[in-house]
């Protein structure tokens, strides 16, 4: 054996500092250096936690010196430069994507096999940073993946919450919230810039000088820190940043006097209030205070990085006697990812006129010419519209250049498009109802922005069609789709390495990780037996992963040879896990009445159910803990629990993703039709050689047309017939199908427990009665979705027909890459090239 040195190092392992190691001897002893001499832990063990941290300093190490030569190299090559500002990024871990993007995979696993660890184990131990919700948040992400593969002069900006999206835990009483404290023990992937620091100023007052210009002062003043995480790109040197502001006060607002005078809290009154900026992802905006909380959050991230993108700018305008304004725009395109960044607007054009000095209408060309927006929902309620007398109070100079824009827009369309004037009062910014005066975010982004992007083609086109018909008219070049994709570096290659190989040996190459397109050459090979025996064999491996997986977090176990039917996504009723479980409970009650005989010809089912349910939002919850409570009576149901089970899979994340996806053999995407703008697991699901069952909604139309519609299994209502529906809903001329009627009165009848679902099932009923008019139409779609599943059911019992539409799935999925997207976006909105940074 090996003599051992401290906890588990062998003694022949010194500690030694390669930070550009490539050999797995060298790479061990960078780690045994980092565990020894890290400050961070006493070093007298090396467990997985400290052989985690060990590493993933060892890994920074080697991507500091790629970072710092992509900064330099953008610094001299000065090319348009993309700014991604973003309120979420659902990063996941980091440590194996970095592993994967730098290709060091396999040393990294040998060295830490020398020190005595299996790097799957010590890949576990890192904590997602979830620093989104959901969809929006990990588009985000995937597009920083892209940019950097794509070898783009393109960063994110962002929020360093210190606890971003809770942990789920179901209890007896459903879904329970806890913090999730990522930070906990600190992060080995961001960097703290201590001289990358901005004042960001809240209150105060608009003073006007004696020359006319205008000038905000007053108020309090918190600072911006920038803490930088590295964003390495798939094969290349190109490393680009994601940069996360924090907030914190200086001494000077520490008053030591009333300190000393025993007046703790008072003291340090502007250290807590920064303290209060970075706390939350998404704080709860029931309350007034919630409300201004979430606002000072976005006008802390557009401040921050305006100020930074700005002083760029300028450094690399030097040389040049005078700063260039008109070329702002050739130098930088800023996205605003929805509309929570839309004070990038106004605060732009504020930092021009009253820190640059520029007059109105230059400063007005440079911001629309630098500004571009990317709309990512059509639902009302999520269309943010801020308190003016909020925005008085916080933002005195925002809202007058918001008054300016809005009094221009409609003096524009009175002078242009006197046919509009009848429009005028919903397309202009400013909402004057005397109940609530308002802003309306999206008008302003759309009327101070050069490009407004939908995030799939049925999404774009009701935007064209719907929410902004009006400005079409004006602007009918504005207006573009950008269909949403995926990284398949995480969501294939890095996920399901089996898979992954499989189509490497078939596809003799494995170009297409990063051209994606390639998958179509699986097409010809779809009926091929020994395909479809590797194809299968993979699937079921990662069926049994996916089910030790299942047994670890619920003391559940699954059935492996059952088929895997997966819904995970944020609990909403517009995507209708309620239609999901209605339909499991149907299936359920079916099964019970059938003779033992009969259940034996019926397809062995496991459905699973993830997703959180935002607090407050009262339905979601009773949604969990309908499917919990389902699941209680179902599984353990000896007559038909070898048929059906029913999972709840607790706290939905990233890293859960990438254990189900694989695993799954169907998903589904079953929102109302013109709900989802455009969904994005369902293109990592049908990629991983999932069939979908779904509705015409967002990117499913495209997936249904690129993998080919009898590899669909498809049901519902389309958007175009939604309206009409919800007509009969309301009138109460709807006739709900029987098996509807029969799935809600078991549930009423209690067949799954005393809780009272009757609110719940209330909100599916027709408008006549107790009802709430099923808005989401629920029950209109309820036997279409039944007979698809028959469908399903049917599908599964013939293999090969099952296999041959996996790999016809996969393969017809190139089009989702996000590097396709991102090419998009950079020719066709930003307008800016790769700026490779040569290897040496
Ligand atoms: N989406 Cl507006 C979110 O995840 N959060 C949001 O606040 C908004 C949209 C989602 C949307 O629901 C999905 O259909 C999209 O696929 C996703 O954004 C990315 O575009």
């Amino acid at each position: 054996g090996t003599a051992t040195g401290k906890a588990g190092i062998p003694a022949e392992i010194p500690a030694i500092a390669h930070p550009l190691a490539e050999e797995p001897t060298e790479i061990a002893s960078n780690i045994n250096y980092h565990a020894q001499y890290g400050p961070h832990f006493s070093p007298f063990k090396f467990e997985p936690e400290q052989a985690y941290y060990a590493t993933a300093e060892s890994i920074r190490d080697q991507l500091i010196k790629q970072w710092n030569e992509t900064y330099l190299h953008y610094h001299k090559a000065n090319p348009k430069q993309t700014y991604y500002l973003s309120m979420e990024y659902l990063q996941g871990r980091a440590l194996s994507n970095a592993v994967g993007n730098l290709d060091i995979q396999n040393a990294y696993a040998n060295a830490l096999k020398q020190l005595g660890h299996e790097i799957e184990n010590i890949v576990e131990q890192e904590k997602d940073a979830a620093l989104g919700n959901g969809g929006l948040g990990r588009l985000a992400s995937c597009f920083l993946d892209s940019m950097a593969t794509l070898n783009l002069p393109a960063w994110g900006y962002g929020l360093r919450y210190r606890y971003g999206l809770f942990k789920q835990l179901i209890t007896k009483a459903g879904q329970e919230e806890i913090a999730e404290d990522w930070l906990e023990k600190y992060s080995p992937w961001e960097v703290v810039r201590h001289d990358i620091v901005f004042p960001i100023r809240f209150f105060g007052h608009v003073e006007v000088l004696p020359n006319g210009s205008r000038n905000w002062v007053g108020g309090e003043v918190l600072q911006a820190v920038a803490y930088d995480v590295p964003i390495p790109g798939y094969k290349t040197k190109n490393t680009n940043s994601l940069r996360l502001w924090d907030a914190k006060a200086t001494a000077e607002d520490f008053d030591l006097f009333q300190f000393n005078d025993g007046q703790y809290e008072s003291a340090a009154l502007l250290h807590s209030r920064a303290q209060q900026i970075c706390a939350v992802l998404y704080p709860g905006d029931a309350t007034e205070n919630g409300k201004l909380l979430r606002l000072k959050q976005q006008f802390f991230l557009c401040s921050a990085s305006l100020q930074d993108i700005i002083s760029r700018f300028k450094e690399r305008s030097n040389g040049n006697n005078e700063i260039r304004w008109s070329e702002f725009p050739t130098k930088v395109a800023v996205q605003l990812n929805d509309t929570h960044p839309t004070l990038a607007i106004p605060e732009l054009m504020r930092l021009l006129m009253d820190v640059e000095g520029l007059g109105w209408d230059e400063a007005w060309d440079i911001t629309t010419r630098t500004i571009a927006y990317t709309n990512h929902t059509v639902l009302p309620e999520a269309l943010e519209k801020w308190s003016q007398a909020v925005m008085w109070k916080l933002l005195p100079r925002h809202m007058e250049i918001i008054e300016e824009i809005d009094k221009r827009f409609i003096s524009m369309i009175q002078s242009t498009r006197p046919d509009l004037e009848n429009k005028l009062s919903g397309m202009r910014i400013l909402d004057h109802n005397p109940q609530k005066a308002v802003v309306r975010m999206a008008n302003l982004c759309v009327v101070s922005s050069h490009t407004v992007n939908g995030v799939a083609q049925l999404h774009s086109d009701i935007l064209k069609a719907e929410l902004f018909a009006d400005y079409v008219s004006i602007w009918p070049t504005k207006f573009q789709n950008k269909t949403n994709g995926i990284t398949p570096r995480r969501w294939i290659r890095f996920c399901n390495p089996e898979l992954s190989h499989i189509i490497t040996k078939w596809l003799k190459t494995d170009q297409w990780v990063t051209n994606l397109d390639l998958l179509v050459n699986l097409r010809q090979f779809a009926d091929n037996p020994d395909l479809h025996a590797e194809w299968e064999s993979v699937k079921l491996a990662s069926k049994r992963r996916l089910a030790q997986y299942v047994l670890h977090v619920t003391g559940e176990s699954i059935d492996p040879n059952s088929l895997f039917d997966i819904q995970v996504k944020r609990i909403h009723e517009y995507k209708r896990q309620l239609l999901n479980i209605l339909g499991a409970i149907y299936r359920y009650k079916k099964l019970k009445e059938m003779s033992p005989e009969q259940r034996k010809n019926t397809t062995p089912r496991t459905i699973m159910i993830g997703g959180k349910a935002f607090a407050t939002y009262t339905n979601a919850k009773r949604i969990v803990k309908l499917v919990n409570d389902v699941g209680a009576v179902v599984n353990t149901d000896p007559e038909v629990n070898n048929f059906l089970k029913v999972v709840f899979v607790p706290n939905y994340n990233v890293s859960v993703a990438e254990v189900l996806i694989p695993g799954s053999e169907l998903s589904q995407h079953i929102s109302t039709a013109g709900m989802e703008a455009s969904g994005t697991s369902n293109m990592k699901f049908a990629l991983n050689g999932c069939l979908i069952i779904g509705t015409l909604d967002g990117a499913n139309v495209e997936i249904r047309e690129e993998i080919g519609e009898e590899n669909f299994f498809l049901f519902g209502a389309t958007a175009d017939e939604v309206p009409r529906l919800r007509k009969e809903r309301e009138k109460g001329t709807f006739k709900p199908d029987p098996r509807f009627e029969e799935a809600k009165k078991f549930v009423r009848s209690g067949a799954f427990g005393t809780y009272d679902y009757n609110p719940l099932l209330d909100s599916l009923e027709g408008n006549s009665g107790y009802g709430r008019g099923d808005y989401f139409l629920v029950g209109h779609d309820f036997p279409s979705y039944m007979e698809a599943q028959a469908r399903v059911d049917e599908a599964y019992k013939d293999r090969k027909q099952w296999n041959k539409m996996s790999i016809l799935s996969t393969a017809g999925s190139g089009k989702f890459s996000s590097d396709r997207t991102i090419s998009q976006y950079a020719s066709e909105i930003w307008k800016i090239e790769e700026c490779r940074v040569e290897k040496v």
